[in-house]
């Protein structure tokens, strides 16, 4: 209690609550490689104390990670519970505003291209120019990857920095064990920054894979910010639909667990790769 109390007094200080209110939104560097975790973190909420249904109240509970059944003072929201929604709405704002930890990405041998999002606010207000990499980054991709690969790995950090900072570790490493064990190649991996789903239709053009499978952080919410999913597409090029893709998505440690993740990431594109489709057309 008295660890709650301390964390309290230092997010709830006058300084910290104006910044929150007016500053701008200012672009966040991950300088760790692993995410700091929310202050309040594992502190559960206040409930409805004593429901007429505790039973199905607590079935409720349980069901779900929404906040749900979070009790008040009188008619407004508990101090404690108020500076937790602003808590997860800045964990929420960062992951967008962040930027991937360069020392993961050399970890993995990426090599980065940028989309034409141009900057954050831009890439918020124009999906599009998420979808296509810039001329400098063609270049790059035709002078280091290998062409008509049968798997392409693409990771990006899409609506969430902090989601690729917090599973690349996991995902990546199964990922490739599975490709491995099923007989599959891949060919280069790398980063593209500001990108969202559709770049896969331009990557495919470039790269022509049998499947692609893109990494991306998902847009944050308030249970998580850390949220990854895996888009992939059996020869994904311009005009692919949207149905043609097939997501695994929620990834991130209370959702779809990384490791897990990433191996069975690899079963869907072994999937792939045998019937010769994907998205709605293909037979989980
Ligand atoms: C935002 C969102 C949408 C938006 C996308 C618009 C946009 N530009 O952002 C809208 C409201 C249109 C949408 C619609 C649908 N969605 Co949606 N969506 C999400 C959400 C909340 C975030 C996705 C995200 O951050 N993507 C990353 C960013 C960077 O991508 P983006 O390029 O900006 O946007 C693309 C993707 O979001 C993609 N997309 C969005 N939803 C889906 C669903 C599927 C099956 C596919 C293949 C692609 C896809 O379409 C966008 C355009 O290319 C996720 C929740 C989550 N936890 O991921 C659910 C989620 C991905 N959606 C889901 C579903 C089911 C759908 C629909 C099929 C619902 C329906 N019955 O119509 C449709 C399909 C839309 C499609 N594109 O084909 C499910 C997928 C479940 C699964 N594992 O198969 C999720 C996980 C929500 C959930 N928990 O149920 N969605």
């Amino acid at each position: 209690m008295a660890e709650l109390e301390r964390k309290l007094a230092s997010i709830a200080s006058p300084a910290t609550a104006t910044a929150t209110a007016t500053a701008p939104i200012v672009p966040v560097t991950a300088a760790t490689a692993e995410p700091v975790p929310s202050v309040f973190e594992g502190e559960p909420s206040s409930h409805v104390p004593d429901p007429k249904w505790e039973e199905g109240m607590q079935e409720l509970l349980s069901s779900t990670p929404a906040r749900i059944g979070v009790w008040r003072t009188g008619t407004r929201p508990l101090t404690k519970e108020i500076l937790k929604f602003r808590c997860d709405h800045a964990a929420a704002i960062d992951s967008v505003y962040g930027t991937v930890d360069q020392a993961l990405l050399d970890a993995f041998s990426l090599f980065s291209v940028d989309t034409k999002y141009g900057n954050t606010e831009n890439y918020l207000k124009r999906p599009d120019m998420g979808r296509i990499v810039t001329d400098e980054g063609v270049e790059l991709i035709r002078s280091r990857c290998k062409m008509k690969p049968q798997v392409q790995v693409v990771v990006s950090d899409g609506l969430s920095a902090n989601a690729v900072d917090a599973n690349m570790r996991d995902v990546y490493p199964a990922l490739m064990d599975s490709l491995q064990s099923y007989g599959l190649s891949a060919g280069t991996p790398f980063f593209v920054r500001g990108g969202r789903v559709a770049v896969m239709d331009h990557i495919g053009e470039i790269l022509q894979p049998e499947v692609l499978v893109l990494l991306i952080g998902e847009r944050p919410g308030l249970v998580s910010s850390q949220s990854m999913s895996a888009y992939m597409c059996f020869r994904p090029r311009r005009g692919t639909v949207e149905s043609d893709r097939t997501v695994i998505s929620n990834i991130h440690r209370g959702g779809t667990p990384p490791v897990e993740a990433g191996a069975y990431i690899g079963t869907v594109l072994k999937k792939m790769l045998e019937q010769q489709t994907s998205g709605v057309n293909l037979d989980i």
